[in-house]
């Protein structure tokens, strides 16, 4: 993984001609659109957890094959935002409907339509106007074939999709469907990165947010919407990878809820994000994790920024 994950984007690199374009992967929070892009690579790029906004920033995911190139941007749930952090976050998602090829909007097959879910669809057929959406009900692996037709047909009629289909993210189930469907949408041409790179995400990013995932897993309540993760530092010494990074959280007692009763909680986040990193990355990792308090930084437009939440340049096009 960490030899594609660094490759430079040169225009050199790029070789490959064949149905190739940016498709945007949108829906409310929670509905299985990282574990998709996730399924899709084939590898760990975006993370996951049981909890509605995990999701922050636009990550990029390129598939390659045979039959062509997609360009995958995973996007946070679009909501109804409560902080500038929510803000931020529905903003790049909704950013993205105007500069991708073709719109992969998500449903959670196990719950129908919801409010929220109207939310993304009002949004995506306003703004994503012109352009064609594919509808995806996720989460089969969980519905009965009736529920799993009448879900398909539900969705179909919230708008003019160019298609809508029924899958599993987890097993795998109808994403082959998906990936044809959409090479055979999106236009030819030349390919947009080399076909052995899978996201431009820098490593500091990355481990950051696999930091953040434990958090996502470990902790309740306002505690892992009130953190944000950053590293500060990567070192390679004597075959082992040094991390640095800061836990940020907004109130004095959230910080004791991450650090935990003689930081259990710090011990258990660590270890958990150390595991995963080591695994993925196949070096071995020293992680050292800081707790710090940056008051209300949810709500201020200069704390955002300094915690990385800055508008993504748009994806070249
Ligand atoms: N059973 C089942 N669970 C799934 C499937 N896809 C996703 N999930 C679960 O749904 C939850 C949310 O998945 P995510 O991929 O984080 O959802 P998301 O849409 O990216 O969520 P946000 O980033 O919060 O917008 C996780 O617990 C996943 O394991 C699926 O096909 N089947
Ligand atoms: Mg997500």
């Amino acid at each position: 993984m960490e030899n594609t994950r660094d490759k430079t984007l040169g225009g050199a690199l790029i070789s490959g001609q064949g149905p190739s374009g940016f498709v945007s992967l949108v829906g409310r929070p929670n509905v299985g659109k990282s574990t998709l892009l996730n399924s899709i690579l084939g590898e760990k790029v975006a993370i996951v957890s049981h909890k509605p906004q995990t999701t922050r920033n636009r990550i990029l995911g390129v598939y390659t094959s045979n039959k062509g190139q997609i360009v995958f941007l995973d996007t946070p749930g679009i909501h109804q935002p409560l902080h500038k952090l929510n803000e931020y976050m529905v903003d790049v998602a909704l950013g993205t409907l105007k500069e991708v090829d073709v719109i992969v909007l998500l449903i959670d097959g196990t719950r129908g339509i919801t409010q929220e879910d109207r939310l993304a669809l009002d949004r995506v057929f306003s703004l994503g106007r012109d352009r064609p959406v594919v509808g995806v009900v996720n989460k089969i692996d969980l519905l009965k074939p009736e529920e799993k037709e009448r879900r398909t047909n539900e969705l179909q009629d919230q708008g003019p999709f160019t298609r809508v289909l029924a899958l599993s993210a987890l097993t795998g189930e109808g994403v082959n469907t998906l990936l044809d469907t959409l090479l055979s949408i999106l236009p030819i041409g030349p390919y947009f990165y080399s076909p052995d790179t899978i996201t431009d995400q820098p490593e500091e990013f990355w481990i950051a947010e696999i930091i953040r995932e434990k958090i996502f897993l470990f902790t309740r309540q306002e505690v892992p919407y009130s953190t944000a993760v950053v590293v500060e530092e990567i070192k390679e010494k004597d075959g082992i990878l040094v991390v640095e990074a800061t836990i940020y959280v907004e109130r004095p007692s959230q910080k004791g809820i991450v650090i935990g009763h003689k930081g259990q909680m710090l011990k258990k986040i660590g270890e958990a994000a150390r595991e995963e990193l080591e695994r993925f990355m196949g070096i071995k990792v020293y992680l050292n994790l800081w707790v710090k308090v940056k008051e209300k930084w949810r709500k201020k437009e200069g704390a955002l920024r300094e915690l990385g939440y800055r508008r993504p340049p748009r994806v070249s096009h």
